[in-house]
């Protein structure tokens, strides 16, 4: 077989497992939706699921950029904008070797849920690179930063397509993106979220998605009537923007965090975990988490390559509560029944779909409270449509302002799918709420506006 077959045999498989991602966040909604279509015809005259599981367009580039060496570097760029039916595409950008068009389409699906649960105006996208910002110089990002905007400037616009973070992409991202695109077009205005402070960005940004993550699940836990996180061991995977803040918010409510993950390894910590220095590890050195160590000898460190089969360590530390904040699919049925026998009382996904489907099976049939990601880490987003508002105005909300109101949309999304749940007799089923609650308002919109 010559190098072109090989070529071809290798995008094709890898584009069918490429898609999986993308049908099992398809998957979960059809089932909760299905009731609802049988009961409304509407749905099916209007063929608004043919038309919501297919993008509306997706932008497929390449990104060519000089190393520091001076090395001609190739990526593929992407964007990819589902549905605008609530409003301007809005959603993340991630870097990451990863990244190809089916964990996009995954990303950009869930994000029109998302995003309509906030009961905002804004609809849903998603796009990245397979550019990994490991390992590169300052410059080196700033240059495919550069390099990516060239191209994605053509697709975006403060009220046709917003992107912000993901993994990955971080202020300094978001800073040069910025930068490149008010070069290109010469015009300042709101085209990027979760922009430093200081040339645009809302205060809190960073925080919202980790801190919104918590005020669902404390809204989650007193609806369903049990005992609140103060003074609860809780168990977090991710050492990232979601992970760091939820972490950092657990503390300031006295529950104990104690453990933390990266690409790397898992660090559990039975004191609680020391976020200063997971801050310093992070988001300034930019190092592995095994250093961690170096601080803490008496903490305890796993490496990926120690972990035992199918299994990730994290999920083995007895907890009250558990917050996956890393990345798709790293909590497994195995993790799921680990949790499970441990006594766990509540799951929130800090990350997008952390959860295989099987594991989100059973924690629902074993009565375990789960609150599913595009419910619970929407404070991130929503805070983006604050700095929206806050750019289109040109005005300065304050920290306590924007507290205040990420607070109330978490507490609104949280009420709102559990009354959706029982009204559709499947009280306290997180997953079917928000499924059904964002599918009812996008489908809705679709009808009223036409084909
Ligand atoms: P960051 O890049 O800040 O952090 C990601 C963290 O997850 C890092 O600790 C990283 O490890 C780890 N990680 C990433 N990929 C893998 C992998 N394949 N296996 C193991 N660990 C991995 O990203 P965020 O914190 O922003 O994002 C985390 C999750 O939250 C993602 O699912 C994202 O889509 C979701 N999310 C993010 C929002 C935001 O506002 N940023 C909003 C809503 C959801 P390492 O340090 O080794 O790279
Ligand atoms: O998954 C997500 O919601 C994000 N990465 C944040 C999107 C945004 O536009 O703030």
């Amino acid at each position: 077989m010559g190098i072109a077959e090989e070529e071809i045999k290798r995008l094709k498989s890898g584009n069918c497992a490429e898609n999986a991602v993308f049908f099992q966040a398809v998957e979960e909604v059809i089932y909760s939706i299905a009731p609802l279509l049988e009961k409304d015809h509407r749905y099916k005259r209007h063929a608004i699921l043919e038309r919501l599981v297919a993008p509306d367009r997706i932008f497929k580039f390449t990104v060519t950029w000089l190393d520091d060496n001076n090395i001609i570097q190739v990526n593929t760029g992407y964007r990819v904008q589902f549905n605008n039916a609530l409003g301007p595409y809005k959603g993340g950008l991630r870097f990451h070797p990863s990244v190809n068009e089916g964990i996009l389409k995954f990303l950009g699906f869930e994000q029109i849920f998302k995003n309509a649960l906030t009961g905002l105006p804004i609809g849903g996208a998603k796009g990245g690179s397979d550019f990994n910002p490991k390992g590169k110089s300052d410059f080196e990002v700033m240059k495919f930063c550069s390099a990516f905007m060239m191209e994605l400037h053509k697709y975006i616009g403060p009220r046709i397509d917003v992107p912000a973070g993901d993994i990955g992409v971080g202020g300094r991202e978001i800073g040069y993106l910025f930068g490149e695109y008010k070069k290109i077009t010469s015009s300042f205005e709101g085209v990027l979220t979760g922009k430093p402070f200081f040339f645009g960005g809302s205060l809190m940004r960073t925080e919202a998605t980790g801190y919104g993550v918590i005020y669902f699940t404390q809204t989650m836990l007193d609806l369903e009537g049990k005992e609140s996180l103060e003074g609860k061991i809780c168990t977090v995977s991710g050492a990232g923007n979601v992970a760091l803040h939820a972490i950092e918010k657990l503390q300031q409510i006295g529950a104990i965090p104690v453990s933390c993950t990266d690409s790397k390894g898992t660090i559990y910590d039975a004191r609680g975990v020391d976020l200063e220095l997971l801050k310093e590890l992070k988001l300034q050195r930019r190092v592995s988490l095994e250093e961690y160590t170096n601080t803490h000898p008496e903490a305890e460190y796993t490496p990926v390559e120690e972990y035992p089969e199918g299994v990730h360590p994290v999920w083995d530390i007895p907890c009250y509560a558990a917050f996956p904040c890393a990345t798709q699919n790293e909590l497994n049925d195995i993790d799921a029944q680990n949790l499970i026998v441990n006594g766990c009382v509540s799951v929130t996904e800090g990350a997008n779909m952390p959860s295989t489907t099987k594991a989100v099976s059973d924690f629902l049939s074993h009565k375990v409270c789960f609150a599913p990601a595009k419910a619970a880490n929407a404070g991130g987003v929503a805070v983006s449509e604050f700095e929206m508002a806050q750019n289109a105005s040109m005005s300065r909300w304050s920290f306590e302002k924007v507290d205040e109101k990420l607070k109330n949309t978490m507490q609104e999304i949280c009420k709102r799918i559990a009354l959706t749940a029982r009204d559709y007799g499947v009280e306290g089923n997180y997953v079917d709420g928000a499924n059904i609650a964002g599918f009812k308002k996008v489908a809705d919109a679709m009808i009223a506006e036409g084909i």
